[in-house]
């Protein structure tokens, strides 16, 4: 890591959290341990007066309630979500915002109804191509005051799974995860599945609201329009082994025999393989992956087991994916600290 993080970043660190890397042992996260990012205050909804309407090129305007949502036939998929800034204290030069060192992420269950379904109901007319994804909570971002609102192409939302959901984990949604309701884009990064969603609006052009045209680009310069983030890199996390040294979170082990597990998932194309060094990436040892019983958008589990040696170690793994897309060695640079997905690095010392 670069330079010190400041009092802004400090703020932005504190009020969101990570999951701790020891929770990557459960297929599905405790939702008091997945990770939380959250741009402006968690809004105050009252769920008897809250509806989620559905306008702009539709032929019929729909508006629902929550006992309405509720009542209709829901489905529940496990999806793995990763902020896109994940990896990003871990740049350089030093990128000014929420600094996540690589603990942005969780999976859970979300159950609700997919988007395509209410979109059928809506109908979608001739010319909509764009479908936009409005949240109650407000704030100033780059100087505009605005709703926090994402868009994801309409085709995109046909043909995929994306789901609004107002259960997590089996239980009502949690406040700080979108209470009553929230969409779930599996796949994509975290800044697509919109929290306390209120509205969904067919649009005739892209929409280019602060969080398309600004936010979530990547950029080698200020002035340049860069390229929009969409799914989730590759990345494989490990559960780090033995127990940490308080200060430095640098692993004890003990000597012998030592399993190491963690998780792998891809939003572009299914993980096909973990890969395990022990000695900082200079020789690599495939790992086994277990089964896929979570399905295609959930992280898949794997191992690997090493035979610790005394002395001092450096434990990495990475993920590639059916296209032969593999996690790079070195952070790769850009103007936001987006989609870092270098490998991870644990320094080990066998006693
Ligand atoms: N309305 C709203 N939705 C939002 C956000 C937000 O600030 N407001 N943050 C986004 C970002 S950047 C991420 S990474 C995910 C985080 O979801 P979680 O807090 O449930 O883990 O929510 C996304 N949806
Ligand atoms: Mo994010």
């Amino acid at each position: 890591m670069g330079d010190a993080i400041s009092v802004e970043e400090l703020q932005l660190a504190a009020r969101n959290h990570g999951m701790p890397l020891e929770a990557l042992r459960w297929d599905v996260t405790p939702i008091g341990l997945h990770y939380l990012l959250t741009h402006y205050d968690i809004p105050d909804v009252d769920a008897e007066s809250w509806r989620l309407e559905i306008d702009g090129l539709v032929d019929r305007a729909l508006s629902f309630s929550l006992g309405e949502l509720r009542a209709m036939p829901s489905v529940e998929l496990a999806v793995t979500m990763e902020c896109a800034g994940n990896g990003r204290a871990h740049v350089e030069p030093h990128v000014v915002s929420q600094p996540w060192l690589l603990e942005a992420v969780g999976t859970a269950r979300w159950r609700g109804i997919p988007v395509a379904v209410l979109l059928d109901e809506a109908g979608s007319r001739d010319g909509a191509v764009d479908v936009l994804f409005t949240g109650l909570d407000r704030g100033v971002e780059g100087g505009e005051e605005q709703a926090y609102a994402r868009s994801l192409p309409l085709a995109e939302v046909l043909s995929g799974d994306a789901l609004v959901a107002y259960e997590v984990n089996g239980a009502v949604l949690p406040p700080q995860h979108g209470f009553p309701l929230r969409l779930v884009v599996p796949g994509w990064y975290g800044m697509t599945s919109v929290k306390w969603l209120s509205r969904i609006t067919l649009l005739d052009v892209p929409f280019d609201g602060y969080q398309m045209r600004q936010a979530y680009r990547r950029r080698m310069h200020e002035d340049e329009v860069g390229e929009a983030i969409t799914r989730m890199a590759p990345r494989s996390l490990m559960v780090p082994p033995g127990i940490p040294e308080f200060m430095s979170r640098s692993r004890v082990v003990e000597t012998g025999r030592c399993e190491v597990v963690g998780r792998a998932w891809s939003g572009e194309s299914e993980v096909v393989g973990v890969e395990v060094s022990t000695d900082g990436g200079a020789t690599w040892f495939e790992a086994e992956l277990d089964d896929d019983a979570l399905g295609r958008w959930a992280w898949r589990g794997w191992r690997f087991v090493w035979s610790a040696e005394p002395g001092e170690h450096e434990l990495c793994c990475r993920a590639r994916d059916a296209e032969g897309n593999v996690q790079p060695l070195e952070p790769p640079w850009n103007v936001g600290g987006y989609m870092n997905n270098a490998v991870q690095r644990v320094s080990v010392t066998v006693a």
